[in-house]
């Protein structure tokens, strides 16, 4: 009994030393590298997600302007990659988009595609949003017809490298 046992363990390295046997040396180096870079392309990635977001408050308010709350000039400025929290705060004006009640909107032309296209509701918005790697000015508008000076509600937006 205990020697049968003994053989069918035999039995099973000698299969496990046949399959290291088949894979040739050259397999096992090039999966040791394929590792090391799958590693080294996640890095970027695991980097920002881990990051704490900063947060970014802003004010889409009633009289159809963005402001920035503790800041004079109405600029926003966000560094390139960088992952932050936007919370903005939106207050109806006269007008709003009656099918889906946005009252404004947060949205960077060219950047539609990467998420920075918001519409907002009345109260609290939230996102978490990286900033793409574009560095320069941008504007922020509003595309929703909000009131008489809508079509002037917009910011400017400066990434920095
Ligand atoms: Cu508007």
């Amino acid at each position: 009994m205990i020697r049968r046992s003994k053989k069918l363990v035999v039995a099973a390295s000698d299969s496990k030393r046949k399959r290291d046997a088949e894979m040739s040396p050259i397999k096992r180096v090039d999966l040791k590298i394929l590792g090391l870079l799958l590693g080294l392309a996640l890095i970027p990635a695991v980097r920002v997600l881990s990051q704490q977001p900063r947060v970014v408050e802003v004010i889409a308010d009633k009289d159809e302007h963005f402001k920035i709350p503790g800041q004079k000039k109405q600029v926003l400025t966000l560094k390139a990659n960088e992952l932050i929290l936007l919370r903005i705060t939106a207050r109806k004006g006269s007008e709003f988009d009656k099918v889906d009640n946005a009252v404004h909107s947060f949205s960077v032309k060219g950047w539609k595609d990467q998420g920075w296209h918001l519409r907002l509701k009345e109260g609290l918005n939230e996102f978490k949003l990286v900033v793409p790697d574009d560095p320069g000015e941008h504007l922020v508008e509003c595309l929703v017809k909000c009131g008489p000076e809508h079509d002037d509600m917009n910011m400017k937006l400066i990434v920095t490298p």
